[in-house]
């Protein structure tokens, strides 16, 4: 891949920080967006912004064309067969809180117990415990082992005939851990466990297809693969989502509207309320193409390339504890300093310009596992190259050498 013309599509990238040359280390936060994705937007509002799905005006028209455009090619790009299947939603933890509230009210029970990982981020872990404590249903965890991967003996003896649901992420986004989910899919299923994979840390990342896979739910943001804030996808089979309820309720989602009753829209209306956040899904359409442009699988490359180069240097570091598996795909690498605080080490390094995250990451029961209260955390995008790496990793000597 040509980095410095990738770079070149990304207008942020010529901005400073703090006065230095903008190095950013925090993709896994959010993406940066290209120029494409950015003009997508605004020509979208310029030229042929309308209502969807309610206009026969012309322009009306258009955007609806351009809003379902987006859904076939998101199902094109994570392998569903149906663009009835996808469902836009805000984000990531929208999809989840659809999924727990609108087919866990339904099909929980007091009886029953969903189970999560100790790698999962809030987003994951929250609206099951609003779930459970509303049925009554129990929340359980799989563990998480010394080397940052999930115990598999651990989910196997879980896997027990009261677990309804399994909901787990395909890649840590502290530990950079991959999860073996074919695996855990078929081992789930056998069980009768439904299965939602938290794909937010994989879907910019590697090549998703959730037929191959089997899951039941998959979601993921849309801001974290170059495309914009505001639009996420919930991707769900076609008989599970028929049979579930709304989750919110008004305009577009339903069929007859009488003085009592309504009833509902087909799939993938019924979970859409609303007028939809159209340019935010034309944006992720324009993501998908940049991404499909470059290659899924040479971004896969570039940036494990860029994560195996970035532990081999950090590991020469005095004092560093590094967490999870010592390579991924997804270009994270989290760890702490011996005797410094994370959150001093990056509010130095953003005086030098370099952009990267420190805390807890949204994974507050992870970092008691891991017996810390915070760590910092370099992701790295197809933005990235080595003599980015090269620079942080000085400039962390040096601010590793004053807070000594
Ligand atoms: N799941 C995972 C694995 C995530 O990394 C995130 C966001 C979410 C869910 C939620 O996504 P959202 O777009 O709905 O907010 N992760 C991070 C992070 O690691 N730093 O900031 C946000």
């Amino acid at each position: 891949m040509n980095i410095e013309k990738i770079k070149s599509q990304f207008p942020i990238l010529k901005q400073k920080n703090r006065g230095k040359k903008l190095i950013y280390l925090d993709s896994a936060a959010t993406s940066l967006k290209p120029l494409s994705v950015i003009e997508a937007e605004s020509d979208f509002y310029k030229n042929y912004y309308g209502s969807i799905h309610r206009s026969v005006y012309e322009l009306g028209e258009k955007a609806t064309n351009a809003f379902e455009g987006a859904r076939n090619k998101v199902a094109k790009f994570i392998g569903s067969k149906n663009g009835s299947s996808i469902i836009f939603t805000k984000g990531a933890t929208e999809a989840i809180n659809l999924v727990a509230d609108a087919w866990g009210f339904a099909n929980l029970t007091k009886d029953d117990t969903v189970l999560i990982t100790e790698m999962e981020h809030h987003s994951n872990i929250v609206p099951w415990q609003v779930i459970t404590k509303r049925t009554g249903a129990t929340l359980d965890y799989i563990s998480i082992k010394e080397d940052g991967t999930l115990d598999m003996e651990n989910l196997k003896n879980k896997l027990t005939d009261k677990v309804k649901m399994l909901s787990i992420t395909q890649a840590s986004n502290v530990l950079g851990t991959i999860n073996p989910l074919k695996e855990i899919i078929n081992l789930a299923h056998q069980n009768n466990t439904l299965v939602m994979v938290d794909g937010c840390q994989s879907t910019p990342h590697f090549k998703i297809d959730v037929e191959e896979l089997d899951c039941d739910f998959f979601s993921f943001s849309g801001h974290k693969m170059l495309g914009p804030t505001g639009v996420g996808v919930l991707y769900g089979k076609q008989d599970l989502l028929e049979k579930m309820e709304p989750y919110q309720t008004g305009g577009g989602m339903i069929k007859e509207v009488e003085l009592q009753e309504s009833t509902w829209n087909d799939i993938p209306y019924k979970f859409e309320a609303g007028s939809p956040n159209a340019s935010q899904v034309i944006g992720l359409s324009h993501a998908i193409d940049f991404i499909n442009e470059l290659g899924i699988n040479e971004i896969t490359n570039h940036t494990e390339m860029l994560s195996d180069y970035a532990f081999k240097e950090l590991s020469k570091i005095d004092g560093i504890i590094i967490y999870g598996p010592s390579h991924n795909s997804i270009s994270i690498v989290s760890f702490n300093i011996d005797g410094i605080h994370s959150g001093d080490i990056s509010q130095m390094l953003d005086y030098e310009g370099i952009a990267l995250r420190s805390g807890k990451h949204c994974c507050s029961p992870l970092m008691s596992k891991l017996n810390i209260s915070s760590c910092l955390r370099l992701s790295l995008y197809l933005y990235n190259d080595t003599s980015e790496i090269d620079l942080f990793i000085k400039k962390l000597n040096t601010t590793i050498a004053i807070l000594s």
